[in-house]
């Protein structure tokens, strides 16, 4: 990718259990509410595990001992982590982020990763919608606000979702960069935790501005080779690393139609081109497939699927459109309705034997 104009996105959930339990609780609404996790140890001793904004304007943070919030905020609400369920509806919002962007990297129970390199991005504006759709689409099917950061990398992604938390959308093109971080506290750079942050006070460096006037060779006798390093590039916004894809068991495209649409051949001609880019990246894999599943989301995002599973495994795009065009039509004659969004999707993936072996023998 060196050389390369990469877009990346970073999606990270506002306060994200709090704000479960506010959808939850809409008595609640406008109060200080703070999540425990209890230990187990004895009733009461728990910790904080993250609260809403109301109660960090009070001086609550997470981890810190339920017993000194409920001092801060003795009016506050406190309830008890309910992880399980927040795992379901994180799923659901991941299932979301995964078909926004070529490449999709969850990396908390509230936050992930999209390279939109290709699929929106090279050109920012339309990194830009495609943020501005998919804050939308978890805003309409979860009820849940999310910020979301669009840099040239995932550093710098990740620090402009940060940055104007909460319901935040935050794009740091690459001739910003250095005045994005510049002035920020050296603490809030990527990497730089407690303990760093103190020796780099020690000797005087406040902002990243601070940290990037520094010779890279003092870094690294201060902080280590590989921190010192690592540092050096994080304070001129240079990260490499990839947003990496855990092996998927599918490959899907999903896009918004350009009006409300419940039009046969509009759809397919939409979803065809869809399934261009994602045969075409089967077959880079070598895979063969033998389920197509398509999603009409309609415009109150009620979303319905419908598949289809051949007897035998294909790649051929010829293959692909037919099955489509039947899944289409058949979906639309169960369901006569509009659709706002639509998507494709291929699924159980073989690999073909290898045919040279027949002529081997
Ligand atoms: P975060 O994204 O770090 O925090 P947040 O979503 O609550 O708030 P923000 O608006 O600043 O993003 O973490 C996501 C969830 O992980 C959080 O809601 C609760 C859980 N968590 C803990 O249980 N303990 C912790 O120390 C932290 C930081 C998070
Ligand atoms: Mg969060």
């Amino acid at each position: 990718m060196a050389g390369m104009n990469r877009v990346v996105m970073h999606i990270d959930m506002d306060s994200f259990f709090a704000q479960i339990e506010e959808r939850e609780n809409p008595e609640i609404a406008g109060k200080p509410v703070i999540i425990c996790v209890f230990s187990g140890r004895g009733e009461g001793i728990g910790a904080v595990s993250t609260s809403n904004y109301h109660a960090r304007n009070q001086g609550i943070k997470a981890g810190m001992p339920c017993g000194r919030a409920k001092k801060l905020s003795p009016e506050g609400i406190y309830l008890p982590s309910r992880k399980d369920f927040y795992k379901e509806v994180s799923d659901q919002i991941m299932e979301i982020i995964n078909r926004y962007g070529d490449a999709f990297e969850q990396v908390s129970i509230d936050e992930a990763y999209l390279e939109v390199t290709h699929g929106g991005g090279k050109d920012i504006g339309k990194a830009e919608n495609l943020a501005i759709e998919l804050k939308e689409e978890i805003k309409n099917r979860t009820s849940l606000n999310s910020s979301v950061g669009i840099g040239p990398n995932k550093l710098i992604a990740k620090m402009a979702s940060a940055h104007k938390k909460p319901d935040g959308l935050c794009i740091v093109r690459p001739n910003e960069v250095n005045d994005f971080l510049g002035p920020m506290p050296v603490k809030k750079l990527y990497g730089v935790g407690k303990k760093t942050a103190g020796i780099l006070q020690e000797d005087g460096i406040e902002t990243i501005r601070d940290l990037r006037e520094r010779d890279p060779l003092w870094l690294i006798e201060k902080l280590g080779k590989a921190r010192g390093k690592k540092l050096f590039d994080y304070a001129r916004g240079i990260d490499p690393s990839p947003v990496i894809s855990r092996e998927k068991e599918q490959f899907g495209r999903m896009m918004s139609f350009p009006e409300d649409t419940d039009d046969s051949e509009i759809i397919i001609f939409h979803i065809l081109e869809l399934g261009e880019d994602i045969i075409s990246k089967i077959r880079e894999k070598g895979y063969q497939f033998r389920t197509v599943t398509f999603t009409g989301i309609t415009p109150d995002y009620i979303s319905h699927t419908k598949s289809l599973t051949l007897d035998h495994p294909v790649s051929e795009k010829i293959d692909f459109f037919e099955v489509s065009e039947k899944l289409i039509m058949n979906y639309l004659s169960k369901k006569p309705e509009k659709l706002r969004r639509g998507g494709i999707t291929v699924s159980n993936f073989s690999r073909p034997e290898r045919q040279s072996s027949l002529i081997d023998y």
